[in-house]
């Protein structure tokens, strides 16, 4: 899989030279990635300039505040270009004014500003000033001002038209952080975008150069605080040296206006402080807590606050001293008070030692059980972290039944930016219009109108507190993959605006970052909106959850993972059906933590969407959907739809070559070309899996049945032999083979009728060798290449189970195909199948 080309993408023309070096660049070495190279880079909107009546000059700033200056200075040669673009046009001079409400009062007056700009907010206008065109950029305080300079930027990239110009906007709710799972050997739990930008070898990195750049990139959507270690393993970040660094970290950040947080371990004041105890109401830890603070301010005057794991996956927390977490996190919350710091408390708490054989056991309802009863005693400052949906980052979950049940404490919602269960950045999947789902849901607390968006953000409950928390885990090359930047950017929108409509976003998105012609704009906007349904469709069904491993990589399936062991992220599937019932009247229960109208739907069959239906019930395979399906079938279909759509995403991408950036079109391509090969490997996993569960045939003859493959274990096979691959599901039929030797070879007779083909070698890439294969026809090499991608796992498995697909070879009875594999000693050239399909029913997946 092509690897970092991104990163090299960059074109000098006006708009980059505009974002990328006249604004910031030149303080960055040419190997960093830049913001610019994530969306910051205002390619050529679509259309004609409409606006080109302006002659617009450097802005001038009327405060002297840091982050004022941060925004204003960094546009000024901006609109110089701009002006040159439109230069020769007919245009008359316009000025562009920035400041905080309070300066405008003092240096001008007239200037008829909203008298009630919430906090952040800002208002942009387009008026007469001294006799002067002016557009008018005022905050409501500095960051207001910041904010409103990347919004004038944002709508100069789409080619907006400012005669008119005239904005009010204020963040829907105040906490909207990212958080990063940065440790401190510089890996990134769950990133997939390479090492830290924070941290090396047990210290802060010496160059923080990046550190700004994503700052800058945070603070364009409107974020505001950056928690910057992983929530595991936080002890050793409150040593002096580690503050010290910190230190250094927040002074990066802050003319951006994003504020340091760090995550700490509640069990510090012994693994660090030395005292014999960390229980947090021993005056002893309440005083180790306030010192600890105290020093934490005066290195960062304005640190934003600490997030908390605790009493979780084996963190140390309140529970070992019969402690709640309301006592924990209010000790936290009284040493932070007086300097304005709060307390994220993720409310992810849970029991991983479940007993499976307990029908009423229930992980999902281990939040609301332990958060619901202690609604109210939590300090002002505390606001308690809940995970979008009661389970974990899934593909699909309802969304949490916490939300409602916390009428006297600020909440904010936790959601993954970084995909660990959604294909980990090698997939394409857009998850705003997952994130949609549930910031609209109607939780109907208290039979009125509660959406998940207003109760965050304060609204339902009137709390003064609330927000949005993204999992980021950005590295070196941010997310590693350039679509996947469109989901940080809509985090940062939406935690802005919820109301905002996740296509918009995509287009905002697609203008600033990729830029190109209207089709380019349409057929992007198409993919992004169809990638998280796409993976959906492939990867697990009906609400049962990823159907992954998801005790180990998280990433390929493996259906038994989940069930059998404590972790509790249990489907429930036997031959006579699946789900688990989590009804109040037959199961867990877990459906009668929603508000009465919500707990009514979930509790009956009959009203359950069918998107949810096997999170909350368990039916026989034969029960029939709303559509009239029955659910067995449901399974095929659907995964034979999600592989198709895997590889139309692709198809949809080719008719963009020559139209963008070829480096970015390869690299892009490469990517989907993988994803609609593994979308088969889930595809056939699952079907396969489950066709043996039921033992219920495919109505439309699909499952089971391969026409076009021909499998490496009933091969001629020289040097490979047989192996039962684990689990079975993740190859075709459970076997493959593996080469014990150097080089390998697996030789079929073709003996179907005469034509073109593409054909598909299926091989799994292990980790971490390189393995080298030849496919040949007759002895003639058609196609070789090397197995080189990083992939999870160091046995074939589902993980690593790729496709190479030679195309239109022409074959007629009696030809001899073969396979061979060079094995490295580490990678064993593992083969699974070769596949043919006629060429002229030209395969979806194979568009280049
Ligand atoms: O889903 C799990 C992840 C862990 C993570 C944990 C959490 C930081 O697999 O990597 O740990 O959630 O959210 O605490």
């Amino acid at each position: 899989m092509a690897k970092g080309c991104f990163a090299a993408s960059k074109k000098i023309d006006f708009y980059v030279v505009f974002a990328g070096i006249a604004l910031f660049a030149a303080a960055f070495p040419a190997h960093a990635q830049t913001a610019d190279e994530a969306w910051l880079k205002y390619l050529p909107a679509i259309g004609t300039v409409n606006d080109v009546d302006y002659h617009l000059t450097r802005p001038r700033t009327l405060g002297t505040g840091e982050i004022e200056q941060a925004g204003a200075s960094s546009e000024l040669t901006g609109f110089r270009e701009y002006d040159k673009l439109a230069r020769g046009l007919n245009k008359s001079n316009t000025y562009i004014v920035i400041g905080t409400a309070a300066e405008f009062h003092k240096t001008f007056s007239q200037v008829p500003l909203p008298s009630d700009l919430p906090p952040e907010g800002y208002w942009i206008k387009a008026l007469t000033l001294d006799g002067k065109k002016t557009i008018v950029v005022a905050g409501a305080d500095d960051r207001g001002v910041l904010y409103g300079v990347f919004d004038l930027i944002r709508r100069l990239s789409q080619h907006d038209a400012f005669a008119k110009i005239d904005v009010r906007s204020a963040p829907a709710m105040p906490i909207r952080w990212v958080d990063e799972w940065d440790n401190a050997n510089g890996t990134v739990e769950r990133g997939y975008g390479g090492p830290s930008i924070f941290f090396d070898h047990g210290h802060v990195r010496d160059d923080l150069t990046q550190v700004s750049e994503y700052a800058r990139l945070l603070a364009s959507v409107g974020i505001n605080g950056c928690n910057v270690n992983n929530v595991n393993g936080a002890a050793p970040f409150l040593t002096d040296e580690w503050l010290h660094g910190l230190a250094r970290i927040a002074d990066a950040m802050r003319p951006w206006g994003v504020r340091l947080a760090i995550s700490v371990d509640i069990a510090s004041p012994q693994k660090i402080g030395g005292l014999n105890t960390f229980d947090p109401l021993d005056p002893a830890v309440k005083a180790w807590w306030a010192a600890k603070v105290n020093e934490i301010y005066e290195l960062i005057p304005d640190f934003a606050g600490f997030t908390v794991k605790a009493d979780s996956e084996g963190a140390p927390g309140p529970a070992s001293y019969g402690r709640s977490p309301a006592d924990a996190a209010n000790v936290l919350a009284t040493a932070l008070a007086p300097h304005g710091g709060v307390v994220l408390y993720r409310a992810f708490v849970y029991n991983n030692h479940l007993d499976y054989n307990d029908l009423k056991a229930d992980r999902a309802r281990a939040a609301y059980d332990i958060f619901h009863p202690l609604d109210g005693k939590f300090l002002p400052n505390v606001i308690v972290q809940i995970k979008e949906g009661p389970i974990d980052f899934q593909a699909q979950e309802p969304v949490s039944s916490l939300f409602a049940g916390l009428h006297n404490t600020s909440q904010a919602m936790e959601l993954q930016i970084t995909q660990e269960y959604l294909g980990q950045q090698r997939h394409l999947v857009y998850i705003a219009p997952m994130w949609k789902w549930v910031l609209d849901f109607d939780l109907r607390a208290d039979s009125r109108s509660t959406p998940v968006k207003e109760i965050i953000a304060g609204k339902s409950f009137d709390h003064p507190l609330g927000g949005m928390v993204g999992v980021s885990c950005v590295g070196r090359d941010w997310l590693g993959s350039p679509l996947a930047m469109a989901n940080l950017y809509a985090f940062g929108r939406l935690a802005w605006d919820p109301n905002l409509s996740a296509d918009e976003i995509a287009r905002e998105w697609i203008q600033q970052t990729i830029g190109g012609n209207v089709q380019v704009l349409l057929t992007l906007e198409r993919m992004l909106m169809q990638s998280w349904p796409a993976y959906l469709h492939y990867t697990g069904f009906l609400g049962t959850q990823t159907l992954t491993d998801i005790t180990g990589s998280h990433y390929g399936p493996n259906i038994e993972a989940s069930e059998h062991n404590g972790w509790g992220q249990w489907h429930r599937d036997d031959a006579s059906g699946i789900g688990m019932d989590r009804t109040v009247a037959t199961g867990t229960g877990f459906a009668g933590q929603y508000p009465p109208e919500i707990a009514k739907m979930y509790e009956s069959l009959a009203s359950t969407p069918d998107d949810l239906l096997l999170f909350f019930h368990h039916v026989p395979w034969t029960y029939k959907l709303h559509s009239g399906k029955t659910v067995i079938q449901y399974v095929y279909d659907i995964h034979y739809q999600g592989a198709q759509e895997a590889a139309q995403l692709g198809a949809e991408w080719a008719t963009l070559k020559g139209k963008i950036d070829p480096k970015l079109f390869e690299d892009v391509r490469a990517r989907l070309e993988y994803q609609a090969g593994h979308a088969i490997v889930w595809r056939d996993a699952i079907v396969q899996y489950f066709l043996k569960e039921s033992g219920i045939p495919d109505m439309n003859n699909r499952a089971g049945h391969f026409p076009g493959r021909l499998e490496a274990e009933d091969a001629r096979l020289t040097g490979y032999t047989v192996l039962d691959v684990d689990p079975w599901e993740d190859a075709s039929r459970g076997k493959a083979v593996t080469c014990s030797e150097k080089t390998c070879s697996a030789e079929w007779t073709y003996s179907g009728p005469a034509g073109h083909f593409n054909i598909a070698v299926q091989c799994f890439d292990l980790q971490p060798g390189t393995a080298r294969f030849t496919f040949s026809v007759n002895g003639k090499p058609a196609a070789t290449w090397a197995a080189d991608a990083a992939l999870p796992s160091r046995r074939p498995n589902g993980d690593n189970s790729t496709r190479y697909t030679a195309r239109d070879i022409i074959l007629k009875p009696g030809d001899v195909l073969r396979v061979e594999g060079v094995s490295d000693g580490s990678d064993p050239a593992a083969l699974d199948y070769v596949e043919l399909e006629p060429a002229s029913r030209a395969n979806l997946s194979t568009a280049q």
